[in-house]
């Protein structure tokens, strides 16, 4: 079985170049998980949920469990994301990313330097930074980043200590000046993301409004048709 799993994992990996891939995946909705907002259900049922949806790219974020439970969340995550071939990636724990094979790891502003990361995962493994100024998104691609996190656009309280709202203007700006692919987050939610896709984003990531929703794949399902290509 672990075999099995193996081979499947070096099947995706190695085929295609890492950026031509991202550019792919990086898309549409991008979900990311956070079981205390999800009422009452758990990740892996929610991420069940999101891989039903259609969605092609999911973080493992999880502020509130010990390294143990995150690695053996991540563990069974690693094997639903492998048998429906969607990109997985890790939020800040290196080590759980490197000892599932996700396939890459999201690093905050206070997380490790991305250079040193970079030294550990390797060059096939995806590297995500949140950035949140011009200047942060500009060292995240002088130092290696493969894709960053733009926000907080709007005003959120899902992650704690976060900036104040950057609003679409830093968008516009990544948009127009950094070569990397990206993702819009902070705040979204179903009534305001016209807002962000008429700025051009082709990438959008929503928490609270996806893990919390009633209906999760019914929200993704009208989330999605409001991608104009249709794309998730
Ligand atoms: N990163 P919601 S904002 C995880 O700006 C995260 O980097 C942010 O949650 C950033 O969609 C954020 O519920 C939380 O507002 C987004």
């Amino acid at each position: 079985e672990v075999y099995s799993i193996e081979k499947e994992y070096f099947k995706f990996m190695v085929g295609g170049n890492k950026r031509n891939r991202l550019n792919e995946i990086m898309t549409g909705l991008y979900c990311i998980t956070s079981e205390e907002h999800s009422k009452g259900r758990s990740n892996i049922e929610v991420v069940e949920k999101m891989i039903k949806a259609g969605i092609r790219i999911i973080q493992y974020r999880e502020k509130k469990k010990s390294l143990l439970e995150k690695y053996n969340e991540c563990q069974k995550i690693r094997e639903m994301t492998l048998a429906s071939n969607v990109t997985f990636i890790v939020n800040d724990n290196v080590d759980i990313a490197m000892m599932v094979r996700a396939d890459g790891v999201h690093l905050g502003q206070d997380d490790l330097p991305i250079e040193r990361v970079r030294e550990l995962v390797g060059d096939e493994m995806i590297i995500g930074v949140s950035t949140h100024s011009p200047k942060q998104a500009e060292d995240a691609v002088k130092r290696g980043a493969d894709y960053i996190g733009v926000g907080p656009l709007y005003r959120t309280y899902t992650k704690e200590n976060v900036c104040e709202p950057v609003g679409l203007e830093y968008l516009d700006y990544v948009i127009k000046n950094i070569k990397l692919p990206y993702v819009a987050i902070g705040g979204i939610k179903e009534h305001n993301m016209d807002e962000v896709l008429a700025r051009g984003a082709g990438c959008i990531s929503m928490v609270t409004e996806i893990v919390g929703a009633d209906d999760i794949e019914q929200k993704i399902g009208r989330v999605k048709s409001k991608f104009s290509r249709g794309v998730l």
